[in-house]
């Protein structure tokens, strides 16, 4: 099957003997094409890669014959709505816009679950993460990705107490990368380290067998701290730990990938901390792949300013490197994250990236010399003497036992508030064993003593073959769970939505189908707290439920606040009942042009009777305003309040093509009465049949001015290049000789 384009992607499809679905490959795919330069439309670019099949461009593509240059990076998107059938469908529009890394986060508290979890239950803030969730999602990547001409890595989690047992799992459903750090499980979720460490060998086993890229944790020190740029040395140590850790158990260094944050983001002086760290970070780790994340510790709920630290966290990507570009949305700040802000960062990234393209040809970071090549050294000397202490004090468990972690200290500056985690403390702690002499486990990408070797040589390196393959290489030994909670899954949740699936009805929606979330700004003359109980009430008498201030922003602390507001409607719209008028045919500039170069057009233009207001007309006319002056149309306008006599006599002296009436004044329907008396003097004239007569008006309907003699009208929303299409189209249909 193939996804139609403009067609809903059918879960139900997805859904249809998923417990037979196998994925199509395992392992991580990186953007082809890149490190060449290629021609897109009308530029050469230097650092982009293949584009898509299909795709969305960004908006002001359209200037640019719609081209979507795709960076280098592969550009991730979070993805944490909770509900995965929903999650689906933003995939697809990410994909759309570019993203071929999806990362699902998963549900809170999973990562203290001892074991797999079955079904499909909703999840908060993110999914629970099943064997059937993640195949779902993995077969419907498998058509997306089809659909926009590129592979998509799926991607999530393999941390927690479940470690080893979520690793073997992505690895039979063809997840294509995940976090996996024991140092995140001891410091932030305060999992047994000894557990954790002996877990994250067997895991990483996994994972390299699977060819998985992986994530660490690191970024999670900086999101974590008290003041986030003081643990750049930190941050290094703790990518050494995990990087080195994972080459031991096997994995590939171009399968590691560190998580990297520029520390800070402005007010502060941002690019004088973060360029020298991330440069300082990608020398020491030459070989490894960098996952350059957002800044997330200074994001507030103002969309605005997380974009802006989104684009200078970019540009250090830009300056250094990223193998893959994180994006968080925009909005984590207030909300779950929205379909529509995952999809906005995506654009950030590509919209920063394809405007970045080649600056380094042109503009070269100091490495050498002054402020940048000092603070390079002082951060690696600094991770290096924090690396020698942890030596010092007998490794890394001891280390983390006197707290070195996360302390608010700019090492070796101590505050004595970092983590402290205890050897046999922690959740699962007492959990590990040593394996027994006759220990044996005919296993594929087992770690450590397994004791085959008495049934053969060939087994040491292939233990599965004892028993036929495990299940990597024979996968109908997968056992599928489907559901286990009668109420809470998928399938009641798609009976409760039947209604907007399966008619013409539809509900505004920011992460659920049918939620029925509208997000609205408002401005408000008054002082900040006035005027969040004022929108609240604004909201409530709008009808709309669940009101709630997600945003708030003083423009001055006397005249008014900014404030956003979202709130839920219980409504639908049938959109069978809808009367939708023709879109109004566009020709591309290029076109227009062509035409007008080939044949000149004049035109005449006034707002005609008593009528004075002329802004309409000139945003109709000026080429600064995009008006139809820019296709080359000579333009004549006569001014304001003019008789229509006039304005036929100019267009007989000039010679002109068309006539422009505009008309704001609408009482006892002088307009239409305006447009009747022009119509029938150009007829008097004997000139109607070789002229345009166009009128334009806020108050103008096409169907009345064409009834009242004109060949068009223009009402609100008009464009210059509406009129432009039309008076091109029309003097073509009347094909009339000079
Ligand atoms: C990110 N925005 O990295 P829980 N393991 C590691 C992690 O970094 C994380 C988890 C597990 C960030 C998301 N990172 C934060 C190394 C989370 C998640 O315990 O299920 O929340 O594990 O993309």
């Amino acid at each position: 099957m193939e996804l139609k384009h403009n067609e809903k992607l059918d879960i139900e499809f997805i859904l249809k003997d998923i417990d037979k679905y196998r994925p199509r490959r395992r392992g991580w795919h990186w953007r082809e094409g890149t490190g060449q330069k290629r021609t897109i439309g009308k530029f050469e670019y230097y650092d982009m890669s293949e584009p898509l099949k299909n795709s969305q461009p960004l908006p002001a593509a359209k200037y640019f014959d719609n081209i979507d240059p795709q960076p280098k990076a592969v550009i991730t998107t979070e993805i944490a709505s909770g509900r995965f059938e929903d999650d689906i469908r933003r995939m697809r529009m990410a994909a759309w816009h570019g993203a071929d890394h999806i990362m699902v986060i998963r549900t809170a508290g999973q990562s203290h679950f001892d074991g797999l979890i079955e079904g499909t239950p909703q999840g908060v803030g993110g999914i629970p993460v099943t064997r059937k969730q993640v195949r779902a999602q993995r077969k419907a990547l498998d058509y997306i990705e089809d659909e926009v001409g590129r592979p998509i890595n799926y991607h999530s989690y393999v941390s927690g107490v479940a470690g080893p047992e979520i690793a073997v799992m992505f690895a039979e459903e063809g997840v294509n990368g995940a976090h996996q750090d024991p140092q995140y499980n001891v410091l932030y979720r305060n999992i047994n380290m000894i557990r954790s460490f002996v877990d994250a060998a067997e895991a990483k086993r996994v994972m390299a067998w699977a060819d998985m890229a992986q994530i660490d944790g690191a970024h999670n020190a900086n999101a974590t701290a008290r003041e986030a740029w003081k643990v750049m040395p930190e941050l290094m140590v703790q990518h050494a730990i995990n990087s080195i850790y994972s080459v031991k158990v096997g994995m590939k260094k171009e399968n590691i990938c560190l998580s990297t944050v520029p520390p800070t983001a402005p007010p502060a002086p941002c690019m004088r901390l973060d360029l020298p760290y991330a440069v300082a970070l990608r020398e020491l780790f030459r070989e490894y792949k960098m996952r350059a994340q957002m800044n997330t510790k200074y994001m507030e709920s103002s969309t605005r300013e997380a974009t802006v630290t989104h684009v200078l966290n970019l540009l250090i990507s830009q300056l250094t490197s990223a193998d893959i570009q994180s994006t968080i949305t925009p909005d984590e700040g207030r909300n779950v994250p929205w379909h529509i802000y995952n999809i906005e960062a995506v654009d950030t990234a590509k919209q920063a990236f394809a405007g970045m393209d080649g600056l380094t040809e042109m503009v070269e970071i100091k490495r050498h010399e002054g402020e940048l090549a000092e603070k390079v050294r002082e951060l690696k000397e600094r991770a290096i003497l924090f690396m020698e202490e942890i030596l010092e004090v007998g490794g890394y468990f001891n280390a983390v036992e006197q707290g070195f972690f996360v302390d608010s200290g700019y090492y070796p500056e101590r505050n004595g508030d970092g983590i402290f985690r205890k050897i046999d403390g922690g959740v699962g702690a007492g959990a590990v064993y040593e394996r027994d002499e006759d220990y044996m486990a005919p296993v594929t990408a087992h770690f450590g003593y397994n004791n085959v070797a008495q049934y053969g040589e060939e087994y040491v390196d292939d233990p599965a073959k004892l028993i036929g393959g495990s299940t990597f290489e024979d996968p109908s030994k997968i056992i599928f769970i489907d559901e286990l909670d009668e109420n809470d899954n998928v399938n009641v949740r798609l009976e409760e939505v039947k209604e907007l699936r399966k008619t013409s009805k539809i509900k505004p929606e920011m992460e659920w189908l049918g939620d029925g979330i509208v997000l609205m700004t408002i401005f408000l003359p008054t002082d900040e707290r006035t005027a969040e109980f004022a929108a609240i009430e604004v909201g409530k008498k709008m009808g709309l439920e669940d009101v709630e201030v997600i945003h708030k922003e003083i423009m001055q602390e006397a005249e008014g606040t900014r404030i956003e507001l979202k709130g839920r409607v219980t409504f639908t719209i049938d959109t069978k009942d809808l009367v939708i008028p023709p879109k109004p045919k566009v020709l591309s500039e290029d076109e227009i042009r062509k035409d007008i170069e080939n044949k000149p057009m004049k035109i005449v233009a006034a707002t005609v009777g008593e009528d004075e207001h002329s802004v309409g007309l000139r945003e109709i006319i000026d080429i600064k305003h995009g008006g139809i002056e820019k296709y080359g149309i000579e333009c004549h306008i006569l001014g304001t309040s003019v008789p229509v006599e006039k304005l036929v006599d100019a267009a007989i002296e000039l010679n002109a093509d068309a006539i422009l009436c505009s008309t704001i004044i609408s009482h006892d329907d002088i307009h239409y009465k305006n447009m009747k008396k022009l119509h029938e003097l150009c007829i008097e004239k004997g000139i109607r049949d070789r002229i345009i007569l166009v009128a334009g008006g806020t108050q103008v309907s096409n169907e009345l001015a064409v009834e009242s003699g004109m060949d068009a009208g223009f009402g609100r929303g008009t464009k210059g290049e509406h009129v432009a299409t039309f008076l091109v189209e029309k003097r073509r249909e009347m094909n009339y000789e000079d």
